[in-house]
Order: structure tokens, then C-alpha cells, then sequence
């Protein structure tokens, strides 16, 4: 059609004007780009009918085969609430007309303690693999302005969603945010950031996390999570300090490892004291508590936020866990009761072990108390109908978690860790072998000081364990082999000190024979590293890519390789990010009629009306499908 219509316009029949025909005639050319879209959006269709998903980490189709049901939203007095627009009530309004200041003020003159919903962040990188897409974010929006709208806030970005956008769902994390914020405008957007490791794995030039912070506070998050993997607040600094130079909230982090209570453990009250007095010298707004393993039992969190809470009135407090153990609601209701102002909890059906409590659980807990969190559980149960039938869309990224994991106080794995471990056992069979992994954790933790471990000292930690169970090595093994072992390399940039320093410094000499003839760093990494040359990022990208937004050079800072590949990618498929779930995963069935919105008012309907035989000369079958009423078809080589 757009050949006919060309070829029948009069401008190209008298053959006048040829240079501002683009200008003159923009329906054609929209018409080309939407073509160009469709066929590139067929061509993945067609992938997948012939050759089944190629997302990584998928097995199997989804469980949840018809349309999702969206909820209707009525209150506890049963009042049906409009949802034709976004709500407009909310702490957002605090931040955006008063600032940071103002909301830490008001947040501390709140009398109840809020709640952080995580289902868009944690909840999903802690069960699913961090593979909820945006399409699945957006659909809920407007119903989550309202029904969450007296949240702390969304937590719906960064950590590893940034990456697992562009890696595994080739999405742009930065649309994903912008959507969002629209359709969300009253709700503070917070986000996780992996202090000078920005979001990716260990540290960028101190140029990059405050263009990174800069651009991700104009396109939307208000309240940043800055936490260092290894408490080294010299690290934490960068972050937070990149944070208040972008104008945004500053909630500088302490991770809790351990067990406080047990005197014999490593990191006690003063360690964790001396590190909120640090934090608050930096001029962080909120201090956060990060329980990434879920081991902060009720009564240290009682201790620990009491302390926090008498030596520092002013100051707001928020904190995180996992429910691993399954004590996180007992843990939650502690902190409340302590004098946190908010804590973290996901809906009901993506809540519970390796995810956070459960909100209906810490709702109720809370219910009529002076603590109570100001939220209609009526319309936060409505949200979770709508997120009981994606948990089930999602089922090919399940791990299969059966219940709670109370050795998490031995092996200290932290929750989206625990998941992706379980998995890969479980992908090999190997039920033995994990109990050995969980051992060998706790044994490479305490060969390597035992640090604290997140993201990314967890995978250091990790990575160390499974090279002991494969190469059968013993906690002794490996001490007395060390300068002969081919460490892996997280091990080896951790030991060279790219990740920061480790509280009470490396264990030597272990570190020096690994390490051999590398480098040793020991001042913070970014003291090491050339700053990022942004303009030579920019001119890569136009030339690669015929052009390049701020948002693209921040993606192409963190994760060049990533960035690459999900641009060659989308210059193949398009933009698939508004395909529904359900046909980005799975063929849909033989005649199945589903509609695409490529953009506004733009609408495909397409069925799948045939897959073709395999022809032997080409390797390749035809697809044919139906889109907007026109028979379609597509070759596509056959990898079976
Ligand atoms: C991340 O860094 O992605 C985390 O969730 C750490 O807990
Ligand atoms: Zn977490």
C-alpha cells in the first residue's frame, strides 16, 4: 500500500519538488515507519512460532493462558474508585514543590510508619528473575496511583532491573521509566543504586554515576536507595553525593549482615552506629536499612533502629528485608514499633521468602495501631488480583521456592541470590549439590573475611562457592592452594579491590597469592579510573547508531556490550516492549486474534493463520499471519 500510494501521489507523478516532499508529505513517511514496524514486529512473531521464546532463562510457556482481568478498585466503604485519570494525592507533591528537605520534615512529623511497595523493583528480581516487562508495569499504573496513593513510595527501578531491561527483554530501561512516571505522578519513584558501582557491577568513573544520577532524576526518581556492597562509605559517598547534586532524595544506606545480637559475630551495633553517623555527616536525607538477606530478627531490629532512633530525632528511617526466614512481617512490625518511618513490603502474591513480606500481612499487623501505614487494604487487595494472574504469566521464570529458608542465618545468601541459586541447582538436578553450595557460601564468606555480600560482593561469594563444589576443594584447600588456583575473576577484581574495601581489610595472605602480579588497589577504585569521555560516547553512537539521546550515552556508560546488543536487536524486532506478555513468550494458538498498540491509536490486529513445512532447499518455513484484515507471511530459518 505505501508503494501504491506513492507511486500515485501527484507530487511524485509531476516529479516536482522532490526535496520537500518529506516535509510535505508526512502521513506517507509516518505510514513507512509504522510498515517498518510491523514487518519487524512480524518477523519476531514468526521466530517464535517457528522456533519457540528465546528469552533467556524462560522455561516452558506460561501457566496463565487467557486475558488478564483487570481489577475494579472499590474501598473499604465500597466506593468504586475512578480510575479514568491518575490520582493526584500523595508525598510526591511534598518533594516536587518543597524538596528533599521538606519531605524528610514531613516524613518524620507523619505519625503512622509508611510502607515501600517493591512489587515493580525487589519483589520481581527476587522471584522472577527480574523479568516483569514494562507493558505489565503500565497496565496496573493508574490503578496503583490510587490505591497505593499514601505509599512512601514505588519502588520500580534500578538494582538489576536496568540491566535484565536491555539484556533479557529488550527494553529500554529509560522508557520504562518515563511511561511509568506519567502514568504514576503522585507516588515518589524510588530506586536502588549501587552507590559508585551506579547499576552496574563494580565501579565507573565518578563522572558517570553523576550523569547517570542527573538523568535519572529529570526522567522521573525521586528518592534514591545508595548502598555500598561493602559498607566502604568512601564508595557510598560517590553515590549519595551524585544524588544531592542531581536534587534528588539521598537515602543513604547501611547493609546489615550478620546477627548483631551474637557476640561473636563480626558486625555489632557500634560497627553499624559508627556508619549512620558517617552517613548523616555525608548529608543523606533518609538512612536506609538493607536486609538483603533477610536476617535482621525482630529483636536486633528493635535494638538497632531504637539506637538510630534516639541518637538522631530528626532523621527518617526506612528500612528493607527479605522474608527468607519467613520472620520479615515480625521483623517490619519491630521496626515500626522502634520508630522506622517506613518499611518495605510487595504485594501478596509476589511476597514471602526470598521476596519482601507480604503487605496485606503488614497492613494487618499494623491496622488501628499509632503505627498504622494509611492504606485502604480493600484497594491494595484489588491491586494483587491483578498480580496473582501475572505471577502465573510469569511461571517460566519461576524457581520453585517451596517455603522458607531459617539457614539463611548460616549462609547469609541474600534473596535474589538465594532464587537464582535454587534455580540453577534445580536446572541440574543436583538436590545434593545445593546443600553442599549453601555450605560452601558460608565457607567462601569466611575465606574471604567474611564480607558483607550484595550485589556485587554476593556474587564474588557465589562465584567462590561453586568453584569449590566443582573443583571439590575445602575451606583448607583453598587457603593452601591459593597461589596456584585459577580463581574466577569476580574473585580476583574483588581481591584487587575494585568492588572497595572490605571492613577490617583483605585476608592475607590469601589475597596476595591469588592476586600474583595484578594490580592492588587500595584507595577507593574511582581514585584509578579516567573520567568517562561523554562526548566520544556520543559521537560512537551516532556513528553506530545514527544518533543517540541522553539516556542512551547514560545506558551505553553502564553497559556498552549490553547497549549494543539491544539496539541491533531492536533494529531487527523493532520495539517490542508493547507486545503483550503472553505473545512475547509463546505462539499464540492457530487463528487467535490478539491486538498490538505500536503507539498511540495505532493498532495491529493480527492472527497467526499457518506455519508453513520446512523447505529443504532454504532451511527456512513461512509464517503466514493476518494483520489488519491482509494475509502476511514470513520466511524464517528453522534452528531445530
Ligand atoms: C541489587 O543490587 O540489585 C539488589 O537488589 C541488592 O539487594
Ligand atoms: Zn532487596
Amino acid at each position: 500500500p505505501f508503494l501504491a500510494s506513492l507511486l500515485t501521489h501527484p507530487t511524485f507523478i509531476d516529479g516536482s519538488c522532490w526535496t520537500t516532499f518529506i516535509d510535505d508529505t508526512p502521513e506517507l513517511f509516518s505510514l513507512i515507519g509504522s510498515q517498518n514496524r510491523a514487518q519487524k514486529l512480524l518477523a519476531y512473531l514468526g521466530d517464535l512460532a517457528v522456533n519457540g521464546s528465546q528469552i533467556k532463562g524462560q522455561i516452558g510457556e506460561p501457566k496463565f493462558k487467557g486475558d488478564i482481568i483487570m481489577p475494579v478498585l472499590t474501598d473499604s466503604d465500597g466506593k468504586k474508585v475512578d480510575i479514568s485519570s491518575p490520582c493526584e494525592k500523595g508525598w510526591r507533591k511534598i518533594i516536587v514543590e518543597q524538596g528533599p528537605e521538606a519531605f524528610a520534615k514531613a516524613v518524620r512529623a507523619n505519625k503512622g510508619c509508611l510502607v515501600m511497595d517493591t512489587t515493580w523493583r525487589d519483589a520481581h528480581q527476587s522471584l522472577l528473575a527480574t523479568r516483569v516487562r514494562t507493558v505489565d508495569l503500565l497496565n496496573i499504573a493508574k490503578e496503583t496511583s490510587h490505591a497505593l496513593s499514601n505509599a512512601w513510595a514505588l519502588e520500580c527501578w534500578g538494582g538489576a532491573t536496568f540491566d535484565v531491561a536491555m539484556r533479557f527483554l529488550y527494553e529500554d530501561p529509560w522508557d520504562r521509566l518515563k511511561k511509568m512516571r506519567k502514568l504514576v505522578p503522585n507516588i515518589p519513584f524510588q530506586m536502588l543504586l549501587r552507590g559508585a558501582n551506579g547499576v552496574a557491577y563494580s565501579s565507573l568513573p565518578d563522572n558517570a554515576i553523576y550523569h547517570f544520577c542527573d538523568q535519572a532524576k529529570k526522567n522521573g526518581v525521586d528518592i534514591f536507595r545508595v548502598f555500598d556492597a561493602l559498607n566502604d562509605t568512601d564508595q557510598l559517598e560517590v553515590g549519595i553525593k551524585a544524588v544531592l547534586k542531581a536534587g534528588g532524595v539521598a537515602e543513604g544506606t547501611i547493609c546489615y549482615s550478620g546477627d548483631m545480637l551474637n557476640p561473636h559475630k563480626k558486625y555489632n551495633l557500634k560497627y553499624y552506629m559508627s556508619l549512620v553517623e558517617k552517613i548523616v555527616n555525608m548529608g543523606a536525607h533518609v538512612l536506609g536499612i538493607k536486609d538483603m538477606a533477610g536476617v535482621l530478627k525482630p529483636r536486633a531490629a528493635t535494638l538497632l533502629v531504637g539506637e538510630i532512633r534516639a541518637k538522631y530525632p530528626d532523621l527518617p528511617i526506612h528500612v528493607h528485608t527479605h522474608d527468607s526466614a519467613g520472620t520479615g512481617v515480625a521483623s517490619m512490625v519491630a521496626c515500626a514499633q522502634a520508630g522506622a518511618d517506613a518499611v518495605d513490603a510487595a504485594t501478596d502474591s509476589m511476597s514471602g521468602m526470598t521476596s519482601q513480606p507480604s503487605i496485606g500481612a503488614v497492613l494487618a499487623s499494623l491496622e488501628g495501631s499509632e503505627f498504622d501505614p494509611g492504606l485502604d487494604g480493600h484497594l491494595v487487595r484489588s491491586l494483587d488480583t491483578y498480580w496473582a494472574q501475572l505471577r502465573l504469566l510469569y511461571s517460566p521464570f519461576e524457581a520453585g521456592l517451596t517455603g522458607p529458608d531459617p539457614e539463611v542465618y548460616e549462609h547469609e545468601i541474600p534473596g535474589g541470590q538465594l532464587t537464582n541459586l535454587i534455580f540453577q541447582a534445580s536446572q541440574q538436578g543436583l538436590g545434593a549439590q545445593w546443600a553442599q553450595t549453601k555450605k560452601a557460601y558460608e565457607q567462601a564468606n569466611d575465606i574471604l573475611g567474611d564480607i558483607v555480600k550484595v550485589t556485587p560482593t554476593s556474587k564474588v561469594v557465589g562465584d567462590l562457592a561453586q568453584f569449590m563444589v566443582s573443583n571439590n576443594l575445602s575451606y583448607d584447600d583453598v587457603l593452601k592452594k591459593a597461589d596456584q588456583l585459577d580463581f574466577p575473576s569476580s574473585v580476583l577484581e574483588f581481591f584487587e579491590g575494585l568492588m572497595g574495601q572490605p571492613y577490617g581489610g583483605f585476608p592475607e595472605p590469601l589475597r596476595t597469592q591469588a592476586l600474583r602480579d595484578r594490580r592492588k588497589m587500595d584507595k577507593r577504585p574511582g581514585l584509578y579510573l579516567e573520567p568517562m569521555d561523554f562526548d566520544a560516547i556520543r559521537n560512537t553512537l551516532k556513528e553506530k547508531f545514527g544518533g543517540a539521546s541522553e539516556t542512551d550515552v547514560a545506558s551505553y556508560a553502564m553497559y556498552p556490550k549490553v547497549f549494543e546488543d539491544y539496539k541491533k536487536w531492536t533494529q531487527k524486532y523493532g520495539d517490542l516492549s508493547v507486545l503483550p506478555t503472553k505473545y512475547f513468550l509463546a505462539k499464540p494458538e492457530i487463528g487467535e486474534e490478539f491486538h498490538v498498540e505500536l503507539e498511540r491509536g495505532k493498532v495491529l490486529i493480527l492472527k497467526l493463520l499457518a506455519v508453513g513445512p520446512l523447505s529443504e532447499q532454504t532451511g527456512q518455513r513461512e509464517v503466514f499471519y493476518e494483520m489488519n484484515g491482509e494475509v502476511r507471511q514470513v520466511g524464517v530459518e528453522d534452528m531445530h
